[in-house]
């Protein structure tokens, strides 16, 4: 399918109504988070982030700035005196303060983070997004929205495998078997979310200079109308861009291209998935209570996030 019928076929602009800046999670419903939260069974929680450090995921030649956070008033200050809350000696505050680029690590993305045509999600012109940051789309709108099932598919442990390798396409074949081999059905509202292994490998081969940019095992173009027809609120994965690189398609990033500014998809990339794997392949169970809200930065065009898979 070539990216205009792809865009024909996936498109949701105007569906929501023509101010809507939710896209797919509006999929979400009151009655899906009260499904959600009747999926917590023995309440364990399985954080889905990567740890935010200075050093990594990104790697040295991206434009992305890992977290760099520092003190700005500590215990030792205390200790030697520089501080005394209220006049009291031996009483005193810890602060910090971070810098980083909002896309460096766990993270969402914004509507507005990506455009084709010069458009973004639901028609709005690209210069909406200027220097202050996004007038429309922006990441603040899902500051309450994002909380709902999650269904994991574990495909590269579907296919036996400890990590797909760099480059695989998964197809909507492999995507149905992996979820029919867990038992488990996706649905209106849910978030998916694909584990391919390769984060778990550019760890332990210490290789992140084949994460940012780089090939990357992933869900291909052909199932963004799969996901239309399902309605599905979400995506995530445990890779860099969340889809396969290279494309195979005529859209070097389909799932930005198309899923982000047609279908208004809600992407998440760099997700730790090894635990909720281990978890989900230990009871067979693939769906839990999934929440993952955004920091509300005004104006921005992702947030890192903590998801939190709740069972
Ligand atoms: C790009 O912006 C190209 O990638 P990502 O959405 O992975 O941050």
């Amino acid at each position: 399918m070539n990216a205009a019928a792809l865009i024909e076929r996936v498109s949701n602009w105007g569906r929501f109504g023509p101010d809507d800046q939710l896209g797919t999670v509006n999929h979400i419903t009151a009655a899906k988070r009260i499904e959600a939260a009747g999926l917590v069974r023995t309440g364990e929680v399985y954080s889905l982030a990567v740890d935010f450090e200075p050093d990594t995921p990104q790697f040295k030649a991206s434009y992305r700035l890992n977290p760099q956070r520092s003190m700005v008033a500590t215990g030792t200050d205390v200790r030697a005196g520089r501080q005394a809350a209220f006049g009291l000696a031996g009483h005193g505050f810890a602060d910090d303060m971070v810098v980083m680029s909002l896309q460096a690590a766990t993270q969402w993305d914004a509507l507005a983070h990506c455009f084709h045509d010069y458009h973004m999600y639901n028609g709005r012109p690209c210069e909406l997004v200027g220097a202050k940051g996004a007038a429309f789309n922006d990441i603040a709108n899902l500051r309450d929205r994002v909380f709902t099932r999650g269904v994991l598919a574990d495909v590269a442990g579907y296919l036996g495998v400890d990590a797909l390798a760099a480059d695989h396409h998964i197809t909507v074949a492999e995507l149905e078997a992996t979820l029919a081999a867990q038992n488990v059905v996706v649905g209106t509202g849910d978030a998916l979310i694909i584990r391919t292994g390769h984060l778990a490998r550019i760890r332990r081969e210490d290789a992140w200079d084949q994460f940012v940019e780089a090939d990357e095992p992933g869900l291909g173009w052909d199932a963004l109308p799969w996901l239309r027809d399902r309605d599905v609120a979400a995506v995530a994965a445990d890779n860099w861009a969340f889809e396969v690189i290279p494309s195979r398609h005529e859209l070097g990033l389909p799932f930005h291209a198309v899923g982000i500014v047609y279908l208004g998809l809600l992407i998440g990339e760099i997700f730790h998935l090894e635990d909720l794997a281990e978890a989900c392949r230990g009871d067979g169970r693939y769906d839990f209570c999934f929440t993952a809200p955004p920091l509300p930065f005004a104006g921005a065009v992702g947030s890192p996030i903590n998801p939190l898979a709740i069972r």
